[in-house]
């Protein structure tokens, strides 16, 4: 039997969760006098929460002392935590349940692969992290994607060599990391922005089931 190491992103690959991230540092930045856009949201996805508001911070040529900056992040935090606990399974990016379900029947391996720090309690929200042989998130780390760190602890957790890994993200840096540690890298989003990875989709449903058999027997190769 083929078996491979399948790993996901989170946000942006399972479930949408940075307009919840948005509307939690637009509320933190404004409080502080700082703008904040759709686009600097974008340049935030896949980046740790402590470099967000570092980032935030250089945009509004603010200086904080780190009493101050560990504060913010907690109130940041507590309200993404409000958008969070409304969670449930409606959320689920179309077509990820499905492919879970087909990965996990034909016995492969599967992990998550996440910066965020709030990984399993957002599985547990939409019911799927039993799902998850293998829990790797931004609690584990201690170098953020691009750095492969991630992506390599997951493979180690599922006993799978990097070569046998395939990666699912939506972040230019994730892609990144995949590729550096040898993985296929597959972007879920779109063509221009993911341009390094290996395939990109727009989402699951694109995904064809021969791809995904493709993917399994090694056919489908870097
Ligand atoms: P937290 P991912 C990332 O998740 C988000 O894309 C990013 O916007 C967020 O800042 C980061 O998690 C940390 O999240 O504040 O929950 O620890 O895409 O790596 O699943
Ligand atoms: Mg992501």
């Amino acid at each position: 039997m083929h078996k491979k190491g399948f790993i996901f992103d989170l946000d942006g690959v399972i479930v949408d969760t940075a307009k919840y991230h948005f509307l939690a540092w637009k509320k933190l930045a404004n409080s502080i006098g700082v703008d904040f856009s759709e686009a600097q949201n974008e340049q935030l996805k896949g980046v740790s929460r402590v470099r967000s508001l570092e980032k935030i911070l250089a945009w509004g040529n603010k200086t904080l002392s780190e009493a101050e900056f560990s504060g913010l992040m907690d109130l940041k935090n507590d309200d993404y935590l409000s958008y969070i606990n409304k969670m449930d399974e409606s959320e689920i990016l179309p077509d990820v349940t499905k492919t879970l379900d087909v990965l996990i029947e034909k016995g492969q391996a599967i992990a998550l692969g996440s910066a965020s720090k709030n990984a399993t309690p957002i599985l547990q929200k939409v019911h799927l992290l039993e799902k998850f042989e293998a829990i790797v998130d931004g609690n584990d780390v201690s170098k953020a994607k691009p750095d492969p760190e991630v992506f390599l602890i997951g493979a180690k957790l599922l006993k799978m060599k990097p070569e046998d890994c395939i990666v699912f993200e939506d972040s230019v840096a994730g892609v990144q990391a995949a590729n550096t540690a040898n993985m296929i890298s597959i972007g879920i989003g779109e063509e221009e922005v993911l341009h390094e990875a290996d395939y990109i989709f727009k989402d699951f449903t694109e995904m064809s089931s021969d791809f995904v058999e493709g993917l399994i027997s090694g056919d489908i190769k870097k």
